[in-house]
């Protein structure tokens, strides 16, 4: 493994932003690998025998944000396993969220090129979520959970985007606007970036 050939973009955004269904898009048009940090939490803590299995399940349902260590940990596996196969760029989705991680990640894997924020109102995003927890079976897709949500977002979760922002690296999104309208922006934004 080797940072220096290693291409990473953060995806960050409140919950239900629209950070997973942009990044299959740019996964399908820019062959980037797509890891979802709350997707491989979901995947650890279904694990049969998983040591920290019940303690994800927790975390996740209160909205609080699983110590950086486990997270870390599985983003590096995942990441080192994809750059052994040749794939070298990265979306990262749903993390960052502490400013612990973000320096932990950048110190031990690889510095971020760039960071998409997707930004609209929680109404939009409360009504996303309730709308996908009739089916998606996520144990966070309910009001009481996606107010605690909402809250780590604003309190522990922004301020790392801040953070970015002061180093130039934020591309803001409006992603109140239908999907492929949302996508149309990310892509006139990478452009204009050369990325
Ligand atoms: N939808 C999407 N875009 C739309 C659009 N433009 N117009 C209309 N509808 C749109 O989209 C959500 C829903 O909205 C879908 O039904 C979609 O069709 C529709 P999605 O693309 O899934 O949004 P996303 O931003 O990915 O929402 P998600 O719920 O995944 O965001 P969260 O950030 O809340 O969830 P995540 O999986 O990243 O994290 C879950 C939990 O894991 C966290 O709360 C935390 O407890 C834990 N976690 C950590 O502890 N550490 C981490 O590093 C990461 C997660
Ligand atoms: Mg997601």
């Amino acid at each position: 493994y080797s940072p220096s050939e290693v291409d990473v973009i953060f995806v960050l955004g409140g919950p239900g932003s629209g950070k997973g269904t942009q990044c299959a898009k740019l996964v399908s048009q820019y062959g980037f690998v797509h890891l979802s940090a709350g997707d491989l939490l979901r995947a650890e803590q279904n694990k049969p025998g998983s040591e920290v299995g019940e303690l994800i399940k927790n975390y996740i349902k209160e909205g609080l944000i699983v110590p950086q260590e486990i997270t870390i940990g599985l983003l590096k596996d995942a990441i080192v396993e994809n750059f052994n196969k040749g794939n070298k760029k990265f979306l990262i989705d749903g993390f960052p969220r502490k400013m612990d991680q973000a320096v932990s990640f950048e110190q031990l894997i690889v510095q971020s090129k760039s960071v998409l924020y997707f930004e609209c109102t929680e109404k939009i995003m409360l009504d996303r979520l309730l709308e996908r927890g009739k089916t998606s079976g996520r144990i966070d897709d309910n009001v009481e959970s996606i107010k605690k949500r909402f809250r780590t977002f604003t309190d522990t979760s922004y301020p790392v985007i801040e953070k970015f922002n002061e180093e130039g690296k934020v591309i803001k999104v409006f992603c109140g606007d239908p999907v492929d309208k949302v996508y149309s922006h990310v892509v006139d934004e990478l452009k204009k970036r050369s990325i």
